[in-house]
């Protein structure tokens, strides 16, 4: 596979002002008919043009109005030698939409045609100049069968349409805003309509259509309300107004991504667009409103305003996965949102970063950028937009923002060019900030303390730890506050000047200390406050502190990682006893401290879900010297029964309390009250009594939402019990059908901590209702067992050998999904002896193949190195 680099990118030779497409759809192929109004773009003699055409059937090219010309034609490129500066091409092609099982360019997704064509899937549907930095207007008409394709979709406005013989009829969309054509979109289908309208604030009427298969309409009203609060939103934060007078949604089943923002036109996968209280649990409906919201985001940071090239990716991602983070915590708890995006990173971000796929937040090189739409790009991405809003703050970063589409609306432009315009709004200086989007892995600061008693100063010292040996210090903010011994906030004195009781420090260089003043008592300190920076932190803070913090800070998300860091404490002297045999011990202090914050008055539902679950399992084994799933499992469920016994009564009565049959509700408090009462019973079936299985039982029976009925299916699938097969049966007949709700199914099975095996993979496999061509089951069923760490680690290597398999056979339909599947060897690095042995006979496997996609040969060769 070829390597592309950053370093060797060149303007493009010729544009394309003008794009005007016939896409005529048959029931054995498409014929593309694409006229092209072609421009040369420098000033020297004229080169080729280099058309890229990938999986075409070629049928003419032409000027208009001649009748040959001389042409090169590969399986990649049609090369002319242009006759002039100024030019309109006419060129003919055909694909076969049924049989593409990439899901890249025009494919069919049932029986609907749509279109993925971002990154590089345009080149799928015609011959092209497919780069983000070629902009284009375009005209679409669309030609099908009347009766099969009522809806005939694509960007913009639809400017005509009507009969035409033999049955078919025809549709013209004109796009007024220039486009590359990763955002161009074309849907064909029998689909339901839902509507709704949107006034933006300068008056205009906007229509809001989203399109589902039939019987699918009472799945849409979460997306539309979603979307109104998004466009909303968009005014009111970012003084940003829709531009088209539509915007259209249309929902399909098999999709790689999770949905696309093509121009008023998204394409969503089905799960991360329908929603109703019998199909949709509360994280559901969460994740609805923020992809819908992202999207919507992306039509200024992304769509206005585009990447120059895809190394770029991340100035529209991670600038919109800020947008889409900030939208949710302003209409949802910020504190819990926050939790849970760190969360997030840390589950998946820093694990990326710290293995063999790790990358800079802009890659400088990649094989297949389909690998690049990766949590580095997206979520540390969003992290480096934050750190920019945490040193200048708000008004100067919409200032900033402000300034970034003076500047470059309606262009392709660079990260550089962002962080400029926010140079430019704050009169601040980024230039060691850029660093990181250029440098991988997740820097550590250290960080030790001095009180001087007779001085009644505080000092704090701050050394960074870089990840590569060619890493330069990063440019950081660090939030931060000190509390006294009753939990109050202290006034922060440095050099004679007072902070406020919060404020935050900047670190440039490796060492850096900075000296509290007028303090009589040695303060606790709270660090990286909201977690300002993606760091990892290393303090030694005693157990006491750690408790003290969990009880008192007055930044939630500090209370959260005081006990998370706590909590981790505990489960290394777990991992420590059972390794020497001894017999495992849970800490009273820790104890005691999970049960105060579980009947503290001072913290909301929603926050103690968070804060009393002990921490993930990839948490622990990235921090554990020797990597082991199965002992760290081992003594998180000690720590969870230990919790769950020392707090049986509190966990029973409070589930009991929170048991209200209410109507379900979508929002932030229910929420936070439905995912109190799930932990509880969760808790609760750690402990070995037949009542809780009942309690379970019950739940699962009487539900009137999916969020309690299937909070009560994974709190018995911790058990071995008939109440847990029953459960399972039920689900499924009552589901099968059903392609979204089913995928649970599957991924509750997968990833459970009891009963997965590569045994009942192969088993599930089978059912009636996995299809493997379909990427959400592919990732609910192979992507969960492979996410469940003891599982997918057996010491036999069973759990290797099965998913080697696995995307030995996706590779040849869909390279993509294989690629993503590959990540599963992620761990590669940290094996040792015979489990290495048997990883590596697995990625052997896959790297033997024939006809290897460039896209898998750079997940499994770069885990190889
Ligand atoms: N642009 C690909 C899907 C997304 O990030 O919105
Ligand atoms: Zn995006």
């Amino acid at each position: 596979a070829n390597t592309i680099y950053l370093k060797d990118y060149q303007e493009p030779d010729y544009l394309i002002p003008k794009t005007q497409l016939t896409v005529e759809i048959f029931d054995d192929c498409a014929r593309v008919s694409s006229r092209l109004s072609i421009k040369k773009n420098h000033s020297g003699e004229r080169r080729e043009l280099k058309l890229n055409g990938e999986n075409l059937s070629f049928i003419s090219v032409k000027y208009v109005g001649e009748e040959s010309i001389a042409y090169d034609l590969c399986d990649k490129y049609l090369t002319i030698v242009p006759k002039s500066d100024d030019f309109i091409l006419e060129i003919v092609n055909e694909i076969d939409p049924k049989n593409n099982k990439a899901l890249e360019g025009l494919y069919q997704s049932g029986d609907i045609y749509c279109t993925q064509n971002e990154p590089e899937g345009f080149r799928k549907i015609c011959y092209y100049l497919d780069r983000s930095d070629v902009m284009s207007s375009f005209t679409t008409r669309i030609e099908a069968d009347k009766v099969d394709f009522p809806r005939l979709l694509s960007n913009g406005n639809l400017i005509d349409s009507g009969e035409m013989t033999g049955d078919r009829h025809y549709a013209v969309w004109e796009d007024p805003f220039p486009k590359p054509c990763y955002l161009f979109a074309l849907v064909a289908g029998d689909l339901a309509k839902v509507d709704d309208n949107f006034t933006t604030k300068s008056g205009r009427e906007i229509a809001l259509e989203i399109f589902v298969d039939h019987g699918n309409e009472d799945r849409c009203e979460h997306a539309l309300e979603s979307l109104k609060k998004s466009m909303k939103w968009d005014e009111d934060r970012f003084d940003l107004e829709y531009d088209l007078d539509l915007y259209m949604i249309v929902a399909v089943d098999a999709f790689n991504m999770g949905a696309m923002e093509n121009k008023g036109l998204n394409i969503f996968n089905s799960t991360c667009a329908l929603a109703n209280p019998d199909t949709a649990t509360d994280a559901n409906f969460f994740r609805i409103e923020s992809i819908i919201a992202h999207e919507y985001f992306h039509n200024w940071t992304g769509n206005r305003v585009t990447c120059r090239d895809w190394f770029q990716l991340t100035l529209k991602e991670g600038l919109t996965v800020f947008r889409d983070q900030e939208f949710s915590a302003d209409l949802n708890s910020r504190a819990v949102c926050r939790i849970e995006d760190v969360r997030a990173l840390r589950d998946s971000q820093f694990v990326e970063d710290a293995g063999p796929n790790a990358h800079p937040i802009k890659p400088a090189s990649y094989m297949e950028i389909n690998n690049f739409y990766t949590p580095t790009v997206y979520e540390k991405g969003a992290e480096v937009i934050r750190m920019i809003h945490t040193m200048i703050g708000e008004s100067n970063f919409q200032l900033g923002m402000k300034k970034y589409f003076d500047l470059f609306d309606g262009k392709a432009v660079t990260t550089e060019d962002f962080v400029h315009s926010m140079e430019v709004a704050s009169g601040r200086d980024f230039k060691q900030f850029k660093r990181w989007y250029s440098q991988s892995g997740t820097p550590t600061v250290q960080v030790t303390s001095k009180f001087d008693e007779g001085a009644d100063t505080f000092t704090l010292t701050f050394t960074q730890k870089l990840k590569n040996k060619s890493d330069q210090v990063y440019h950081l903010p660090v939030k931060l506050g000190l509390l006294d011994s009753n939990g109050e906030e202290l006034e922060l004195i440095m050099q004679g000047k007072s902070f406020g009781t919060e404020t935050v420090l900047e670190l440039h260089t490796d060492s850096q200390s900075f000296v509290f003043e007028g303090l009589k008592e040695k303060p606790v300190p709270s660090l990286f406050r909201a977690f300002s920076a993606p760091i990892i932190l290393e303090m030694e803070t005693k157990r006491e502190d750690l408790a003290f913090l969990l009880s008192y800070d007055s930044d939630s998300f500090n209370r959260y990682e005081a006990g998370q860091r706590l909590a981790k404490l505990e489960i290394e002297s777990l991992c420590e006893a059972l390794r020497d045999n001894k017999v495992p011990q849970v800490d009273h202090l820790v104890l005691d401290a999970f049960s105060k914050l579980l009947r503290s008055a001072n913290a909301d539902e929603a926050f103690k879900a968070l804060a009393f679950a002990v921490p993930s399992l990839v948490s622990i084994t990235e921090q554990q010297k020797e990597f082991s799933p199965v002992i760290a499992q081992k003594a998180r469920e000690i720590l969870s029964h230990a919790l769950a016994e020392a707090n049986e009564d509190y966990l029973a009565e409070h589930f009991n309390r929170y048991n209200a049959k209410e109507n379900y509700v979508f929002n932030a408090e229910n929420m936070g009250l439905r995912s109190f009462k799930n932990m509880c019973l969760h808790y609760l079936l750690k402990l070995p009594k037949a009542d809780y299985i009942s309690l379970a039982q019950d739940q699962y029976d009487t539900a009137n939402n999916l969020t309690d009925r299937f909070a009560a299916l994974q709190a018995l699938l911790q058990t071995q019990s008939t109440a847990r097969d029953e459960a399972l049966e039920h689900f499924y007949d009552l589901w099968k059908d059903d392609a979204i709700v089913i995928n649970k199914w599957f991924a509750a099975q997968a990833g459970a901590p009891v009963g997965s095996s590569d045994q009942l993979i192969k088993k599930l496999e089978n059912v009636e209702a996995f299809d493997i061509q379909n990427p959400n089951k592919v990732r609910c069923l192979y992507g969960a067992f492979a996410a469940n760490l003891p599982q997918f680690h057996k010491e036999d290597g069973s759990g290797y050998h099965l998913i080697a398999d696995k995307i030995i056979e996706l590779n040849s339909f869909n390279p993509q999904i294989a690629a993503g599947l590959s990540k599963a060897f992620k761990k590669f690095g940290a094996l040792k002896g015979q489990q290495k042995d048997f990883m590596k006979k697995a990625l052997e496997k896959i790297i033997a193949v024939d006809d290897l996609s460039p896209d898998v040969y750079e997940i499994v060769s770069k885990t190889l190195k």
